[in-house]
């Protein structure tokens, strides 16, 4: 071999904390195709994935719509808990009735109930009339809000089920999305519910919706459970009410755990692992954060089936700057999936991905995926509704021990009950508009495999060799190196990846 470059071996033992744009990778050999790369992975011991993509445990990040079109692309969500526990059972229930990626929004009544006003239907246009007013009955009828504007207003102040549209078309939620497609084109229909077995709606396609998914690219392999339906995590915390939660997600049928903490060496995770491994056996349980080898190897101990891998490291973080600790994400995913490899367990790098460079970076230090939160808040799948920022079109991003999440709901959790004084670790903010993840993920991950291709490495696993064998070769950038790296010395431009 040339002595060119640094192992990654030599240059993560030499005291610094580096980060993914400290490191830059020298080019390897290319003897196959882009389209050669397979970047079918392991979220856990027990669950693959085909692409190596997670969706962070955030309440501006992850809830149905994030979930479903993760597991659509064959990544995975992980829900967060920042709620109720009805409220996070029915996300994960909602998610798994979904056989692809449409998530309108769904709004019941009652038939003894009136609608008031045009926005009462909200973003889809259409009120399903149920015997409870929820999803958990069968439908009745429906009404759409051009057949309500047209009520005359002695007519709107009545009660639906006057005027609702009684046995309307619907067809099963197990049609595949090529079925729904041609149901609506054959029968000209603007959009059809679709119910289950017990005549429940689940899921509601517009024609809009059909064009919009033949616009986007092919999607791959989805994520899928034993049992077809789409995999989907949630995580929990450490405290005694936890156990109650994951009990009901348990039930709601959640594919896998992360138990959620920015320090997960604690004797609080190490008994909430021994409690999930006792009384679930069969659940993969993923523990963290950790990004030392002495954290990691206290959850190994513990027999955990994968370790999230960050402190620090997330955009909306303050935690370095509040308590001191942490550690530069490049060597913290390099140093964690050292040991984490040694017993088969995948390693998920959480937070600082900014750009498909860094998701490379990541795969080939050693992760088996990628968390991420900023990347995909911006996107229609995220929770809340877009607005505009110095003109730009913006949706809210908040870390989870920021101010205004504690305050909505994790307290308690966060802070301890009785505690007065409340120290965020991460702000609030914005990020700008990205449309929808099932158009950019399926371009970053085919960056992701020009990248592989470019360091010579055809698979996840010839990335690890390549690492582990010290063929990969590697070196910090200096400051100017960097500036070099990016887009320098014009006086305008715009940044367009696809
Ligand atoms: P946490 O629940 O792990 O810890 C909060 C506090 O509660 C800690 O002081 C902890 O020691 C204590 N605690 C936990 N279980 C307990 C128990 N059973 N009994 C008594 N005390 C207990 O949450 P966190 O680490 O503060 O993180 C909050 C959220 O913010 C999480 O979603 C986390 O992912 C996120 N966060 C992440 C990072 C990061 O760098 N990755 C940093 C800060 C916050
Ligand atoms: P980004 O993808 O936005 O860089 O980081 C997301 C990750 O940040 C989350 O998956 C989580 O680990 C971490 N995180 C969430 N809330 C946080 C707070 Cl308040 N402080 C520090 N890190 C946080």
């Amino acid at each position: 071999m040339f002595d060119d470059g640094f192992s990654a071996e030599k240059l993560f033992n030499q005291g610094y904390s580096y980060t993914y744009d400290d490191v830059i990778f020298l080019p390897g050999f290319i003897d196959f195709p882009t389209d050669a790369v397979n970047l079918s992975t392991k979220l856990s011991r027990n669950i693959d994935l085909s692409i190596p993509c997670v969706a962070s445990p955030m309440d501006t990040v992850t809830e149905t719509s994030m979930a479903v079109a993760m597991a659509a692309l064959g990544g995975i969500g992980i829900v967060h808990y920042n709620n109720t526990i009805d409220q996070q059972v029915d996300v994960v229930r909602f998610a798994k009735a979904h056989q692809f990626p449409f998530v309108s929004e769904l709004i019941f009544v009652s038939p003894s109930e009136s609608i008031h006003c045009g926005d009462e239907f909200g973003k889809s246009q259409t009120i399903f009339v149920t015997e409870t007013g929820r999803n958990d009955s069968s439908l009745l009828g429906i009404v759409t809000k051009s057949d309500w504007e047209r009520l005359s207003d002695s007519e709107k102040e009545g009660r639906v089920s006057a005027y609702m549209e009684v046995n309307p078309e619907t067809l099963p939620s197990s049609y595949n999305f090529k079925d729904v497609a041609g149901c609506i084109a054959s029968k000209k229909l603007k959009f059809v519910p679709l119910v289950n077995e017990d005549e429940q709606v689940v899921n509601l396609v517009t024609a809009d919706d059909v064009e919009r998914m033949n616009s986007l690219p092919k999607l791959g392999l989805p994520s899928l459970g034993k049992d077809g339906k789409f995999l989907v995590g949630a995580a929990v915390g450490t405290r005694e009410s936890d156990k109650e939660r994951l009990e009901h997600l348990v039930k709601a049928g959640i594919n896998v755990l992360v138990i959620d903490s920015s320090q997960g060496n604690s004797e609080y995770q190490i008994n909430m692992i021994k409690y999930v491994k006792r009384t679930y056996p069969n659940l993969d349980v993923i523990g963290g954060n950790v990004v030392t080898k002495y954290q990691a190897a206290n959850l190994i101990k513990q027999d955990v089936d994968g370790l999230r891998v960050g402190m620090g490291s997330g955009s909306i973080c303050t935690t370095q700057e509040v308590c001191a600790v942490g550690r530069g994400q490049a060597t913290a995913v390099y140093k964690v999936s050292s040991i984490a490899e040694q017993h088969g367990i995948p390693v998920i790098a959480d937070g600082g991905i900014s750009n498909s460079g860094h998701i490379v970076k990541a795969l080939s230090l050693g992760a088996s995926t990628v968390m991420m939160g900023s990347f995909l808040a911006g996107s229609n799948e995220a929770p809340g509704t877009y607005e505009y920022k110095n003109g730009l079109r913006v949706k809210k991003y908040r870390g989870m021990g920021s101010l205004e999440a504690m305050t909505k709901g994790s307290d308690a959790r966060y802070l301890g009950d009785t505690a007065k004084l409340k120290i965020a670790q991460g702000v609030v903010g914005s990020v700008a508009d990205k449309g929808s993840v099932l158009k950019f993920v399926p371009y970053t991950i085919q960056a992701v495999k020009q990248g592989f291709q470019d360091l010579g490495a055809s698979s996840m696993q010839s990335a690890h060799e390549l690492l582990r064998s010290g063929t990969l070769r590697l070196e910090v950038r200096t400051g100017a190196a960097q500036v070099e790296g990016g887009v320098h010395g014009l006086v305008g431009y715009e940044k367009k990846y696809f």
